[in-house]
């Protein structure tokens, strides 16, 4: 692998490149393609790059990190759970917890009510794992975590009509509406729950850290590529972000596409 140059010192000044995960970097769940690291590191040479993802750091890990490799090694930054686990240079940055800004018996009252409501849910399938607890935020499955590829594909294609997860949030939303809690639709068999302002904007708190020699913020530029960037989607509001230049993608080779047009790689 070449050298990296330290982050001042890459060609395109005062830049950082941030990338959604799933269906914008890799398919759903799935590897990222040879094609689509090697784009990576192309830019890397030229430009700060980081991901920001809804998901937490194992799952990004075993779709980027293909064959093992440290996916901290692979980025400049590296934003799980939309910024709330965070990562500059491979080094861990302090991290914010969901259970200590919600409390424990704010907590209990939420899944409480969503185990009940999932136990009663006439669905065709069920698994394991309905609620994923994690640093940042939960994370909430009608069928399970743990559902196969082909379950999870059966569910995606079933909830389309059956709108499940739509009918849920919409209940969370009336039900905990005095929590500040977001309930953001981002994948294909769950949503995500966290507090309100902990959408993907979040991980800019770690991106305006980074200071130049007199102190002042380093990136002047922010560039974001995300998938679900419609109203409603979990890349919107880092779309919209006016500290933001937002490109929307169809798939990863969408992405391959545009980020070759647009940095000439
Ligand atoms: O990155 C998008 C979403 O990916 C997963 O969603 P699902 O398993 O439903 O496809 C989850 O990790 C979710 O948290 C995340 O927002």
């Amino acid at each position: 692998m070449a050298e990296i140059l330290p982050i001042q010192e890459r060609p395109i000044k005062n830049t950082i490149v941030l990338f959604d995960v799933d269906e914008t970097l890799t398919p759903a769940r799935r590897p990222a393609s040879p094609e689509m690291l090697k784009l990576l590191s192309d830019l890397r040479s030229k430009v700060v790059i980081g991901y920001v993802g809804g998901s937490d750091f194992s799952k990004q890990q075993e779709q980027l990190g293909v064959d093992g490799v440290n996916v901290t090694t692979l980025f400049d930054y590296c934003f799980p759970e939309n910024g709330l686990t965070a990562f500059r240079l491979g080094e861990k940055l302090p991290s914010t917890s969901f259970i200590q800004h919600v409390g424990e018996e704010k907590y209990k009252k939420l899944s409480t009510f969503i185990l009940h409501y999932i136990a009663d849910l006439d669905i065709p399938v069920k698994r394991g794992t309905f609620i994923e607890f994690r640093n940042g935020m939960i994370n909430v499955s009608p069928i399970g975590r743990n559902a196969s590829l082909q379950e999870r594909l059966d569910f995606w294609e079933y909830d389309k009509t059956a709108k499940v997860r739509e009918t849920l949030v919409e209940i969370l939303r009336r039900e905990f509406a005095d929590f500040g809690l977001t309930f953001s639709i981002g994948g294909q068999i769950s949503f995500d729950v966290f507090p309100n302002g902990w959408d993907k904007r979040y991980c800019l708190n770690h991106v305006e850290q980074e200071k130049d020699s007199q102190g002042n913020q380093y990136f002047t530029k922010v560039h974001f590529f995300g998938d679900k960037t419609m109203e409603g989607g979990n890349d919107f509001e880092i779309y919209t972000d006016p500290r933001v230049v937002g490109h929307s993608v169809q798939n990863p080779e969408d992405t391959l596409k545009q980020v070759k047009e647009h940095f000439g790689l």
